[in-house]
């Protein structure tokens, strides 16, 4: 039973940990029916569909295929995968308002007020002899099928190339962030523009690109787990599950340029081995939202998990101009200020109550507040100064 369940966690926790937070289903294409082997077989990638109401449209490729639409070999070109064994592709360009697109249906819908950042990979086949920078992704509370075959759909684009997509090598992504302000329950991905806002590189010809790796994912904070404490020589592990897609940069706040007690500065649960007392900053970034967190690690060998201490340490205003107060319910001797890279730009003593912080001399940023003692951090908090 318990090489079952050995198996059964090896198995389907990198599956599940691939997919944390994406809304989109069956999002690089890999759930397939049956074999592709007709244009337009995007459908048998359910949920997938393609947003034209008659004839061949939007195409689904595989490995399995070994004549036009297999990987890497297929009838307009070549190209391996950005992931897995499929991919779909999609005609962007053909006179007059020629279009096809690829549609699905969100697991979730997006909701109002939130934000979310919106991912995905296309690749130019070989056999284009022009490129565009105007492929994008519209999202829509229905669905935006067409009443009649490969024609135009005229939306404005959520997120949209910034480039033209040249490289028939490498796989470019295509992402930006979408504040949600009405329900959103599809995403459709092509080219919304018509024949004469088209771009192109050189002179227009049919244009087809690859898609790969399809993602929606609301935009969360950094959490990089709570306060905790250790014994000298152990490992633990920090942070916690990754989202999907984002990206994640670890350091030591006493010192950005060390990371030497972490195993793996890129990953979203690292583990650490410090030598003593030291406070870690996790670094996130979904599109274009960067948000960062601590997380102190006391080393200590009593061996007993400490309560977070984060909840007694108050700041405001925050964001802050002239001054800062600051308000520590525990014991504690000493305030430092730190940039964020770790450098301390101010020192004072902690008072009783409360501490205000001059902020003169300070640039607008991210800041960390350290209530210290004995040069161990006892809590720590993020403030920003905006003057
Ligand atoms: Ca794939």
């Amino acid at each position: 039973m318990r090489g079952l369940w050995r198996i059964l966690i090896l198995y389907l926790f990198p599956l599940f940990a691939d997919g944390q937070g994406n809304l989109v289903p069956n999002w690089s294409f890999e759930n397939i029916s049956s074999c592709p082997s007709l244009g337009g077989d995007i459908n048998k990638a359910l949920p997938w569909f393609s947003a034209s109401s008659s004839g061949s449209s939007t195409d689904l490729y595989n490995v399995c295929d070994n004549t036009f639409f297999g990987i890497p070999y297929n009838s307009v070109g070549f190209q391996i995968t950005k992931s897995g064994n499929s991919y779909a592709g999609i005609g962007v360009y053909a006179s007059t308002d020629y279009r096809e697109y690829a549609e699905v249906k969100l697991i979730d819908s997006l909701r109002v007020g939130e934000i979310y950042c919106i991912s995905f990979y296309v690749n130019p086949a070989n056999v284009n002899t022009c490129y565009t920078s105007s492929i994008g992704a519209r999202l829509s509370h229905d669905s935006l099928l067409r009443p009649s075959g490969n024609t135009l759909i005229n939306a404005t684009p959520d997120v949209l190339s910034a480039n033209f997509i040249t490289d028939t090598i490498n796989w470019h992504r295509i992402s930006g962030t979408y504040n949600c302000t009405s329900t959103s329950n599809y995403l459709t991905i092509g080219n919304f523009f018509n024949d004469a806002n088209t771009t192109f590189s050189n002179s227009p010809n049919n244009m087809y690109y690859y898609l790969d790796d399809v993602s929606i994912v609301e935009v969360s904070n950094a959490d990089a787990s709570n306060d905790t404490s250790m014994c000298s020589g152990e490992t633990i592990a920090i942070g916690g599950l990754p989202t999907f897609d984002a990206e994640y940069t670890w350091y030591e706040l006493a010192d950005s340029t060390n990371s030497s007690s972490i195993d793996s500065i890129h990953i979203a649960k690292p583990h650490i081995s410090p030598i003593q007392t030291t406070t870690y900053v996790m670094w996130k970034r979904q599109c274009n939202v960067i948000t960062t967190d601590t997380v102190i690690v006391t080393v200590n060998c009593v061996g007993i998990k400490q309560a977070d201490k984060k909840q007694d340490l108050i700041i405001y205003p925050n964001p802050a101009s002239e001054s800062v107060t600051v308000s520590y319910a525990g014991n504690g001797a000493e305030i430092r200020v730190c940039d964020l890279l770790g450098k301390v730009v101010k020192r004072l003593s902690l008072n009783i109550g409360k501490t205000e912080i001059d902020l003169g001399g300070l640039n607008n940023g991210v800041y960390f507040i350290l209530v210290m003692e004995n040069d161990k951090p006892l809590a720590t908090k993020k403030f920003v100064v905006q003057h």
